[in-house]
């Protein structure tokens, strides 16, 4: 009566114990690489037309593989220099708008293969305010 009273229970706590022991392991010592910050930063808006478009990653990306992409709020491609990462900090990448952005809306597409392979991606929005004073 105990013991097939306590063999579920005694089941139930080996399985939670055996997942929570899995779960760090699954996850590999180092956490994905993710785009920690960007300038412009994402969901704001700039007053002067940003010559560059910066994006910093947890770690540096294989720039073989990393792309980063403008498009404007008509969902055009906007022309710009290919990524490039910045000489002095290889998790930063940056791409340069080949002339001055219009005010508008803009979303940046970026995809990066990160060190162990895995290839990440993700988008982010930022405006250029309209030279007209508010
Ligand atoms: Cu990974």
């Amino acid at each position: 009566m105990t013991i097939s009273r306590a063999t579920p229970a005694l089941l139930l706590v080996l399985v939670f114990l055996g997942g929570a022991w899995l779960a760090p392991a699954a996850e590999g010592s180092a956490p994905h690489l993710r785009l920690l910050s960007s300038s412009p930063q994402a969901d704001t808006v700039v007053g002067t037309a940003p010559a560059e478009i910066r994006l910093v990653f947890s770690e540096p990306p294989q720039m073989r593989g990393t792309t980063v992409r403008l498009v404007n709020a008509s969902e055009e491609l906007v022309a710009t220099s290919s990524a490039a990462a910045d000489p002095e900090d290889a998790r930063q990448v940056f791409i340069r708008p080949e002339s001055t952005l219009p005010a508008g809306s803009y979303t940046v597409m970026w995809r990066v293969i990160a060190q162990d392979g895995h290839t990440q991606r993700g988008d982010f929005d930022f405006s250029v305010g309209s030279t007209d004073r508010e």
